[in-house]
């Protein structure tokens, strides 16, 4: 029986998941465990020429149901090649976006069937289920000035406010829905006060077995 855990990040643009994400990793290292810091989609060599080919196709104007497919075809390289032989080694799985990004952008976000969602996540995930879902939660206005201040946007950060306010409406949904597996932690206020919202979860997760 393997004793890795897997932990998802989530949220919109500019949300801090990154900012956050090795922070978390060292924690969890000082406190012992081994950690695979990886996201999505992408986290292997060739599920990010995949990632690159979803945020930067070129000329050709992408279906959507190529987003859809390749987003799970990423998943699916990521699952294989990565995050199950670390979970089966024991180690932890700290992933930046997991299977709820795809459910917010190509589900609320694209208004993509849920039919179709639903099957590619069971052939996909199988039993690889994340033990926390982290979801930064922000407003749309507030993490779009964050990231824009990066600069250039890729495909998908060129949508529009109701396109990103659909997104973080389903997050929210999710995670009402889905509280067992949630954690919500407001993403609008400083690092610092973002951080003292992740150690009580830190704190969660010693008592995990
Ligand atoms: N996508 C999809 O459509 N379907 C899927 O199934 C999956 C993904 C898995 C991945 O791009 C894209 O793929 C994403 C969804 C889609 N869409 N887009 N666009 P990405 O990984 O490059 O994009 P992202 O995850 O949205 O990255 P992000 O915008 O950088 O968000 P973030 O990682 O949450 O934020 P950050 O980089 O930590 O912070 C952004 C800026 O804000 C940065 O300058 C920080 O210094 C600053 N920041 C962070 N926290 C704070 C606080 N608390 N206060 C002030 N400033 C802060």
């Amino acid at each position: 029986m393997s004793s890795g855990r897997f932990i998802t990040l989530e949220g919109g643009e500019g949300a801090g998941k990154s900012s956050n994400l090795q922070w978390l990793a060292e924690q969890l290292r000082v406190k012992g465990h081994r950690v695979v810091v990886t996201r999505e989609p992408g986290g292997t060599v060739l599920a990010e020429r995949i990632r690159e080919v979803l945020l930067h196709p070129g000329d050709e104007p992408m279906a959507d149901d190529t987003e859809l497919l390749l987003v799970f075809a990423a998943r699916a390289q990521h699952l294989e090649a990565l995050i199950r032989p670390a979970l089966a080694r024991g180690d932890w799985v700290l992933c930046d976006r997991f299977i709820d990004a795809t459910w917010a952008y190509q589900g609320a976000g694209r208004g993509l069937d849920a039919g179709a969602i639903a099957r590619l996540e069971q052939l996909v995930l199988r039993d690889t289920h994340p033990d926390m879902t982290i979801l930064f939660d922000v407003p749309v206005e507030v993490g779009m000035a964050r990231a824009g201040e990066r600069g250039s946007l890729d495909r998908i950060e060129q949508e529009d406010q109701a396109f990103f306010e659909r997104i973080r409406a389903c997050y929210r949904q999710r995670a009402h829905q889905q509280a067992e597996r949630f954690r919500v932690v407001d993403a609008a206020l400083t690092l610092e006060q973002v951080r003292a919202q992740l150690r009580p979860l830190l704190e969660e997760m010693d008592q995990w077995p």
